[in-house]
């Protein structure tokens, strides 16, 4: 990206004026108001159990949530590097274990590869705040010749919209050498993560949690735990064996697709041959109920089935929000989704596997691909010997919560997520009002099948290998979603209006008339919807019958989540849609709230919420080879005035084309 504006660095002093809702950067304002160095709120990147509990300095923000106490400022301190895995900070690790525990050394599955990493850490530092909390972080880029921004996955942003971390969306992305500050509060509850959006950085390593608790007394389930404690946040990742950019857009020949080799809980993982690193172990007392912040950190198109060994869970929350509670055996999680569980420890003290098994791809008979992870009751520490084997996992047989394909009907052991019931009133009158913007979405790939005609002089068609060593490539309502050269949110008026998709006579954007009309094309795919009206999605997946499950994320917003099934005998998503409309979603009960759906394999999910968020909020399949290679879209919501101006100084980028030259070639 030429031209881009750099980032300058606000003075560590900032000031704190009577209202921490204000998000004042403009050090001339400080005089008259009390000023504070921000090194003295700095967090540390993890903390122990006791720590969390008991807090020593006054300014930690990992703490148990009070009830009526004052917010805090949280201020971290990120270093965006490349790195290794089992580097020299890991001495000789894993043949001496302790030495897997060292400060620095990032273990993962045993392999050594290259990574990419905040603060040296797979996951990155762990954000444990309380609702309220008012979030900073300086976001240093040492990368080599690598860019990125950071997106806070599950945060609305509502008033800094332009810290939604998305490229070319929200903000310029981050260069080299440049420090960029994210600063926003946090003012929705709940399990949420943060990942790189640019490129394929988090599959290799640049991603980590982020939980905002709220007071125990008012959280809905509340009474069903004992235990929230930062270290049963357990975010788990797809691992390969090579850097994510190795198999992009794919190798042809050695290794098609971008299949992982093994899952991490916690950045921890064995490989299946090998000398053996150590297991993620996770501690409970005997007696005591815990909470479980399951984060599907995962990237490729694998989604997992997490099961504990002789344990039951109760699920609590998805995606932040809180669901009447539900016994389960096992979950099903994909990439982006968040599922909280209670487990109740009351075996016998012991050891228990933690079961990680893929699904999708890594389910294939020649892949079965899985990891495994260790509960253990204090006060135990027994060996297990007996590695059980991919179909060897507990779930088999018990009640599996949001099963692929909507497998949900009675009888069939499972409970979708259009099942789960809500808690949070529909204040916002959405489930009563007819939608004043309904959205059909379909969703797939373009097959390449003319290779002499694609790879042609002059045609740079983008494409990703699949494991089939079919050439394709992805989009949504037949358009593969192009950056703009300068972000929508800070200088959309910088952006050429010919880059647009057109809008077509249904009123939605559509591929240009002049693009050939071969099933796709590449566009600025943004769909406006007028501020505060009620929008009902339906989206699609019109695919050939294949086991992919794709989970769409949308950012800005939670939405009710009011059906999902797969398509049956003469069902198209428009007569899904208009029987939708037309029965207008009666049910008894509330629908569950989340910003993450696994839309089931050739079927559907339809989704609605009030669109109170102003702002240009990105939508897409959070599989990470389909959004780079277009299975995205932008939603704009009100229009430019409605969200607030980015501050003073906000980085620029943008194309450098000198006119004259453009006149010179008639283009
Ligand atoms: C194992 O690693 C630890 C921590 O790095 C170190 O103190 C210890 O000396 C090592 N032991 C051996 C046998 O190398
Ligand atoms: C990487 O993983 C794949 C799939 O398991 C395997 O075929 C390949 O040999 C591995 N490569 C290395 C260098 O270990
Ligand atoms: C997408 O492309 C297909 C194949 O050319 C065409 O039949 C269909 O009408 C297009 N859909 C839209 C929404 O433009
Ligand atoms: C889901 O349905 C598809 C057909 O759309 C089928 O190919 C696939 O095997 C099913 N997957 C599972 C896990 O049932
Ligand atoms: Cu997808």
């Amino acid at each position: 990206m030429a031209g881009q504006g750099r980032q300058t660095l606000v003075s560590a002093e900032i000031c704190l004026c009577l209202l921490l809702v204000l998000l004042i950067t403009d050090t001339r304002l400080v005089s008259a108001a009390t000023r504070l160095n921000l090194e003295n709120y700095l967090q540390p990147d993890r903390l122990t159990r006791q720590q969390f509990l008991t807090p020593t300095n006054s300014n930690q923000c990992a703490r148990q949530c009070v009830a009526g106490a004052a917010p805090k400022i949280c201020y971290y301190k990120w270093f965006a590097e490349d790195y290794v895995t089992l580097g020299p900070a890991c001495g000789n690790c894993p043949a001496n274990v302790t030495a897997c525990d060292a400060p620095q050394c990032v273990v993962a599955n045993g392999y050594e590869k290259s990574i990419r990493t905040i603060n040296r850490m797979v996951p990155g530092p762990s954000i444990q705040v309380c609702l309220g909390d008012r979030i900073i972080i300086d976001l240093r880029n040492n990368l080599a010749g690598s860019q990125l921004t950071i997106h806070w996955h599950g945060v609305f942003q509502q008033g800094t919209q332009y810290m939604d971390g998305v490229p070319m969306v929200t903000q310029c992305s981050v260069l080299e050498g440049d420090v960029f500050r994210y600063d926003f509060l946090a003012n929705n509850e709940g399990t949420h993560y943060w990942h790189s959006h640019d490129g394929l950085q988090k599959l290799d390593g640049i991603q980590g949690n982020l939980v905002i608790r709220t007071p125990k007394s008012t959280d809905r389930n509340g009474n069903s735990y004992d235990v929230d404690v930062p270290e049963h946040t357990l975010m788990i990742l797809d691992w390969m064996n090579t850097t994510a950019e190795e198999r992009f857009p794919g190798l042809s020949r050695r290794e098609p697709g971008q299949i992982p080799v093994t899952f991490l809980l916690e950045g921890r993982g064995r490989p299946k041959t090998g000398l053996p690193v150590p297991y993620k172990e996770v501690w409970v007392e005997r007696g005591k109920r815990f909470r479980l912040r399951l984060v599907g950190g995962l990237c490729t198109v694998c989604g997992v089935q997490f099961s504990i060994e002789g344990h039951d869970m109760t699920l609590i929350a998805t995606d932040g929000t809180p669901v009447n509670p539900v016994t389960v055996r096992s979950v099903v999680i994909f990439s982006g989704e968040r599922y909280d569980v209670v487990v109740n420890a009351n075996q016998n003290p012991g050891t228990y596997w933690i079961h990680i098994k893929g699904l999708s791809e890594c389910a294939f008979p020649d892949e079965q691909v899985y990891q495994l992870a260790v509960l253990r009751y204090l006060g135990t520490n027994q060996a297990r010997n007996d590695v059980p084997a991919y179909n060897g996992g507990f779930g088999r047989g018990g009640t599996v919560v949001n099963p692929q394909n909507a497998t949900c009907a009675s009888g069939q052991g499972g409970v979708c997520v259009s099942q789960l019931v809500g808690s949070i009133p529909d204040n916002q009158n959405v489930l009563n009002s007819f939608p004043d913007v309904n959205i059909v979405l379909k969703f797939g790939f373009y097959l390449f099948r003319d290779l002499q005609r694609s790879f042609n002089n002059g045609r740079y068609d983008r494409f990703l290998v699949a494991p089939t060593r079919d050439v394709v490539t992805s989009w949504m309502n037949n358009v593969s979603f192009i950056s703009p050269p300068s972000p929508l949110l800070s200088q959309g008026p910088d952006i050429p209006t010919e880059l647009f998709c057109p809008i077509g006579r249904n009123g939605f954007p559509q591929c240009p008339a002049n693009k050939p009309s071969d099933g796709y094309c590449e566009c600025v795919h943004v769909i406006k919807v007028p501020r505060g009206a009620v929008v009902q999605m339906v989206i699609g997946d019109v695919t050939p019958a294949v086991d992919l499950h794709h989970p769409f994320h949308l950012h800005g917003y939670d939405f009710f989540v009011m059906a999902m099934d797969q398509l049956r005998d003469g069902d198209t998503l428009e007569s899904i849609s208009a029987k939708l409309l037309a029965t207008n979603f009666r049910r008894s009960s509330l629908p569950a709230r989340k910003d993450t759906i696994t839309v089931p394999s050739n079927g559907y999910a339809a989704i609605r919420f009030r669109a109170d968020n102003p702002g240009l909020w990105f939508f897409h399949c959070h599989f990470m080879y389909h959004l780079a290679t277009g299975m995205s879209l932008v939603l704009q919501v009100g229009e430019d005035g409605d969200w607030p101006p980015v501050p003073r100084n906000f980085p620029r980028c943008g194309n450098y084309l000198p006119t004259p030259y453009l006149e010179d070639y008639g283009k």
